[in-house]
């Protein structure tokens, strides 16, 4: 949890999110933008130095201005870039509008967006109004709703499902619970695609162990993919691929669009090589 400290009356005060008892991250905060509660959580905007502005949610850090594009462009861009005909993908999260911007970078008929908290998206209009136009954009349909929940009620099936989540606390608890995967898995189409944040590399290895093992009964194809992100606990960051029926690096179904800051082809099959120490947990 993050907890702002003087360090001494010169100093800028901190920011931190404690990653074990004894290591983490933390940030000089140049100013505090925005400390609230909601319904859901605490949602704090923090202006640093190095990273810009920096978003919280219940102390854990979600996006910053400087390496938000590690993160979304590897969630989203495998999935599209691996699926013959994206045209309605579904987002369940993401209120700060990152994954959003990246998915409408493709020519796709339809994206809803389900975001549980809509201060959430207030906030991030307002602190990060270069992630949020895509929320206007024709194709994006807002849905302020428990994103488990419309999944249960929905006939509504998807090519694309990406899961924007935070760890498996607070409102994203069900997010990573296998009842969740197999409600999705009703609502996607038999090509489908479903791209989900998994977690850290090195402190959440244990659950990603447990993820795999009722992930695999449920999906055909489930191929865990990694990369870095900077300000994420452990730097390196896990992804799930999974699908019915489509094997990732298999057929490139078209190019990455242009103008990514991060994600190519190359870094793209590079993130789906694991290294030995993942190899073992989930094979
Ligand atoms: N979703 C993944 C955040 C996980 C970060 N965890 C942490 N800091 N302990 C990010 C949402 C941004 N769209």
């Amino acid at each position: 949890m993050s907890n702002m400290k003087k360090t001494s009356k010169k100093d800028l005060p901190e920011i931190r999110e404690c990653h074990t008892a004894s290591t983490g991250i933390f940030f000089k905060v140049k100013k505090i933008l925005y400390s609230q509660s909601s319904a859901y959580q605490k949602i704090e905007v923090i202006e640093t130095e190095d990273y810009g502005r920096v978003l919280f949610l219940d102390g854990l850090v979600q996006t910053t201005e400087r390496d938000e594009f590690f993160y979304h462009e590897m969630l989203v861009h495998p999935a599209l870039i691996f699926h013959p005909s994206p045209e309605n993908l579904l987002i369940i999260g993401g209120g700060d509008g990152g994954a959003l911007k990246q998915v409408l970078r493709y020519a796709i008929k339809h994206v809803w967006l389900v975001e549980i908290d809509s201060q959430v998206l207030e906030v991030s209009k307002r602190f990060f109004p270069w992630l949020t136009p895509s929320l206007k954009d024709k194709r994006t349909k807002l849905v302020i709703q428990d994103g488990n929940d419309l999944i249960q009620k929905t006939g509504e099936k998807f090519d694309v499902i990406l899961i924007d989540s935070s760890d498996p606390v607070g409102p994203s608890t069900c997010l990573h619970q296998s009842d969740f995967y197999k409600r999705l898995k009703k609502c996607l189409n038999p090509k489908g695609i479903v791209a989900s944040q998994a977690g850290s590399a090195l402190y959440q290895l244990e659950h990603l162990r447990e993820k795999n093992i009722f992930l695999k009964k449920i999906f055909k194809i489930v191929r865990f993919y990694t990369g870095p992100v900077p300000t994420y606990p452990g730097g390196s960051w896990c992804y799930v691929f999974l699908s019915d029926r489509i094997e990732p690096l298999k057929n490139i179904e078209r190019d990455p669009p242009p103008g990514l800051k991060y994600f190519n082809l190359d870094a793209g099959k590079a993130a789906f090589a694991l290294p030995n120490f993942l190899r073992e947990k989930l094979t």
